[in-house]
Order: C-alpha cells, then structure tokens, then sequence
C-alpha cells in the first residue's frame, strides 16, 4: 500500500476537556509518528505530499470557516490569551443564528465540542493532513489499487463550517470530493472508527454520488452524541446514500465483523468506483476512551474483507488511541487487504 505521510502534524497538540478537566489531548504527536514507524518496518512505500490547496478544501468546506481556521490562533494571540483557543458558549437550539464579531464568540459558531483547541500549529497541520489525503487519492486516480493517508489530526468529525471531536478540516470528504473530480462518477465512504462520523456525513448528507456508510458506537451512548442513528438515511437527492448502523456498548468482534459485512453488502448495493475507508482503529480492545473488543487479528480480518469489494481503495486514518497498538493495528488493515 503506498503511504503518504509526514511531520507537519507535530505542530498540533491541542488542549481538551476530558471529565471536567484540561488535558493534553489524547489525539496526540505519538500516534502518527508511532503508525509511520509500524508501516515504514513492514516495508509499505512511504512519501510527503503539499499541504491541501484552498481549492481541494473549499470543494467540501465553508469559505468563511476556512478563513477562520486560518486566522483563529493568531487573533488569540494577539488579544493575549494563555492557554489554547476554544469557545465556550454555543448556539442555543432555537437561536437567530448569526455569527458574533468576538473571536471567542467565533470559537462557539464554528466548533460543536470542548474536546479539542486550536493552537499555534493547527492550521499547518491540519491543511497539511488534507494534502495527504489528496495525494492518496490521487495514487487511485493514477492506477493504484490502494493508498493510505496518515492524517494527523483526523476528520470526520468536523463539518463543512465546524471543529470537533479532535477534527478540523475532513480529510475523508476532501479525499472522496478529490475522487469525484477526478473522474470516479460514484465514490463510497466506509467509516469504521469507533465513533459516528458526523462530519462527512453531514457533508455528503444531500448527495446522491457519495454514499456514507458507517458502524460505530450507539449516539445515544457516545460521542459525538447528536447524530448516527439507524434512521438517518440522507436527504433529498442523498436519501438512501447513508447508512447507519450503530452498535452497543461493549460490542464484540464478531458482532462488529458481522455488521463490516452489512456495510459492506451497503456498497455492493452502490457499486462504487472507488471507496474511501475512515480508518478509525479505537474500536481495539485496549483503547483507553472506547469500548470494542477487536484484537489485532480481526484488524487483518477486517483489512482482508475491505478488500473483497474490489475497487480501488484510499484509506484515511481517523482514531486509535492505544499508542502502544495503533501501529500495529493499522499496519494489519492494510496487510489483511494487501493479501486479500
Ligand atoms: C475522535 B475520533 C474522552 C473524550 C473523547 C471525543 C472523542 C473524539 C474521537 N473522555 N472525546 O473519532 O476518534
Ligand atoms: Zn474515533
């Protein structure tokens, strides 16, 4: 599997509110050196790519947002905070909707969650991210039957105009709006990270051309809490393009594997051109914030039947956050598909 990855992601180490207290975050710098070291050793073909291009990015998300993002640590810097740049107030459920002046007031329009901050690296690395996920799929477009972007941070939660959820800018969306520009007239996200992703979700909510298929812990139980529900099924033009298939609290590996052959009977369904697959692995047994029962063989299982699908395939790392596994766990993906 060619690999695209870098070190602009060691400038982001954000702040987050975990049970009431303020922690670095478990979204940390070690995670992807510690996955680039793990496919490096099993001798998967590694290179950087540019950051992602104002264009790449503005095809999925809100101009406004965008300049945001940009601009955010620098106006915390200037009007002299300690500390890293997080909102604390948010639109009520029946508000007029407008977005305030204030930089903080900012924070709150455009994140939907405490767990993750913007700091002085956050830009570059996030937009740095997004260009691995374009260069990977721009290896498809060129003919190559797998890639994985080693994005750090990750990004299906974040939508067109908000942060969360340790995500910033969609590396997922970006890749699979990439594939639609590129040729690919129908392109399938499979999400498999512990958590809903809200984000490319949202996204693609409308689309009838970007199917978003995802397993992941119940919302009713786990964050992001407000969406993931068996009944979101898209909308307008998208309805019947997002399937949903959420999962109880301490699921075990053979009923995650069983449901992996329901999403993927999903895409079957789709026939896709290409898919993009949301390579969360915090659904391992031993991640300190989630709940699953996956051990490293039934990664390989996993990667394995991605690969029975048979179309050319970009992944993209979201979560895992067991550092001492996530190498590991990720490297047997890709080895389960390779020999698939
Ligand atoms: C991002 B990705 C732990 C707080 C967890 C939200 C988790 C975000 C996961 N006490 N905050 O989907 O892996
Ligand atoms: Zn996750």
């Amino acid at each position: 599997v060619q690999v695209f990855a870098g070190d602009a992601h060691r400038a982001h180490h954000a702040t987050e509110l975990d049970e009431g207290r303020l922690i670095p975050s478990w979204e940390a710098p070690a995670r992807a050196d510690l996955v680039l070291a793990e496919v490096t050793r099993v001798g998967h073909h590694c290179a950087d790519a540019p950051p992602a291009s104002t264009t790449a990015l503005a095809a999925v998300h809100d101009p406004g947002y965008l300049g945001f993002l940009e601009s955010a640590w620098g106006r915390w810097r200037d009007e002299g905070h300690d500390g890293h740049a997080m909102g604390f107030g948010w639109a009520p459920r029946r508000s007029a909707g407008r977005r305030p002046d204030d930089l903080t007031g900012q924070l709150g329009w455009y994140s939907f969650a405490v767990d993750c901050s913007i700091t002085e690296g956050t830009w570059a690395a996030a937009t740095a991210a997004a260009g691995l996920a374009v260069a990977a799929a721009e290896a498809i477009v060129g003919g190559a039957p797998s890639a994985f972007a080693l994005c750090r941070p990750p990004g299906h939660h974040a939508t067109a105009d908000q942060f969360g959820g340790y995500c910033y800018l969609n590396n997922a969306a970006v890749a699979a709006q990439h594939l639609r520009h590129a040729g690919a007239d129908r392109v399938s996200v499979l999400d498999v990270d512990y958590h809903h992703g809200n984000g490319t979700q949202d996204i693609f909510d409308r689309r009838g051309d970007v199917q978003f298929v995802s397993l992941h812990a119940d919302p009713a139980q786990q964050f992001p809490w407000f969406s993931g529900h068996a009944g979101e099924v898209g909308t307008g033009p998208g309805h019947g393009a997002t399937r949903n298939l959420p999962l109880a609290r301490g699921t075990d590996a053979t009923t995650w594997l069983d449901t992996l052959d329901v999403a993927l009977s999903e895409l079957d369904r789709f026939g896709p051109d290409a898919v993009v697959v949301s390579l969360g692995v915090d659904t391992y047994a031993a991640d300190p914030i989630s709940d699953f029962g996956l051990q490293l063989a039934d990664f390989t299982v996993a990667g394995g039947r991605l690969a029975a699908v048979g179309r050319p395939t970009v992944f993209v790392l979201e979560g895992g956050y067991a550092t001492d596994a996530i190498g590991r766990n990720v490297a047997a993906v890709l080895d389960g598909f390779e020999a698939g």
